[in-house]
């Protein structure tokens, strides 16, 4: 596994566990960062992990782009600084070949909201809130934040958050739908692990394809979707481990899934 300077990695069986590593300044993202944790998600798979969690360091999950770099004058201009580093880290989450599990340990701001709402299965500690503060410092939601907040809870919800900038709080963002499951915060590291680690125990191949299918249907006709949901099953079933279901299925045993 790589070293990093702003993340750090660990592997809990065939877990990746990424945490976003700047606690001193709520884990917010500088370039570099952003890279590490595209890198890490991109290499995840052929390092042998089947599920990504996602965590952040410290009381926060991640408090967006830091702002201290950009008044160093260090960054690019923003527009650039998505293309270069934001945009492929997103990607990154959205093509991922296996499931990704958010832990959202405390505020989630600015492009950190967005990384927190790419999980698959968002986890948020009940003392933990989402905020879209793009507009209170004059910019706008980024990093597939404006996607996922108004494909997850429609048109209202992510005007709201998108134009007021306010915090939305996980019970909340649990009604909203974006959030999967709001847990006491000395239980949220525990029920996100479970949940990566039920993944990671599940037929790989056919979970990332479920992933891309999802993802399609919410951009793509009815018609289309059919299509994506036969190839993908064509795929899903030349594995071995459709051929484990099916064995285990009649056999009245759990199956044993190898993730190929
Ligand atoms: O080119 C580009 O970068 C474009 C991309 C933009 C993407 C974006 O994400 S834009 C949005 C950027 N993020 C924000 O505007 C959020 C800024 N932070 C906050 O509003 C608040 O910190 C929070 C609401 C997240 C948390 O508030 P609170 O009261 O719990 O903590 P705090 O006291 O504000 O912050 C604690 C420390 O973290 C503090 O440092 P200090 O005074 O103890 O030395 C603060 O400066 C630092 N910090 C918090 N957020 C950031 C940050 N440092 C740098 N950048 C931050 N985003």
């Amino acid at each position: 596994m790589a070293a990093y300077q702003h993340i750090l990695t660990a592997r809990e069986g065939d877990v990746l566990a990424i945490t976003l590593n700047r606690p001193e300044r709520l884990n917010a993202l500088v370039p570099a960062m952003l890279d590490e944790i595209r890198a890490a998600v991109e290499a995840a798979p052929g390092e042998g992990a089947r599920a990504i969690l996602v965590t952040g360091a410290g009381r926060a999950f991640c408090a967006g782009a830091d702002l201290q770099a950009r008044g160093d004058g260090a960054l690019k201009e923003p527009g650039e600084n998505l293309r270069a580093h934001y945009n492929p880290m997103a990607l990154a989450f959205a093509n991922s070949a296996v499931p990704i599990v958010t832990a959202i340990n405390g505020p989630a701001a600015g492009a950190g909201a967005s990384i927190a709402l790419a999980g698959d299965i968002v986890i948020a500690a009940r003392s933990s809130y989402l905020m879209l503060a793009f507009a209170g410092i004059g910019l706008v939601p980024d990093a597939g934040a404006t996607w996922l907040v108004a494909k997850g809870a429609g048109r209202a919800r992510a005007l709201e958050m998108a134009l007021l900038g306010e915090k939305l709080d996980a019970a909340d963002a649990e009604d909203a739908g974006l959030v999967t499951r709001t847990v006491d915060d000395a239980a949220l590291q525990s029920v996100a692990l479970d949940y990566a680690t039920r993944l990671a125990a599940m037929p790989t191949v056919a979970l990332g394809l479920i992933r891309k299918q999802v993802g399609a249907a919410l951009q793509g006709t009815f018609e289309a979707t059919l299509e994506i949901e036969a190839e993908h099953q064509s795929a899903a079933g030349r594995t071995a481990d459709f051929a484990e279901g099916v064995a285990a299925f009649v056999a009245k045993r759990k199956p044993v899934f190898r993730g190929a």
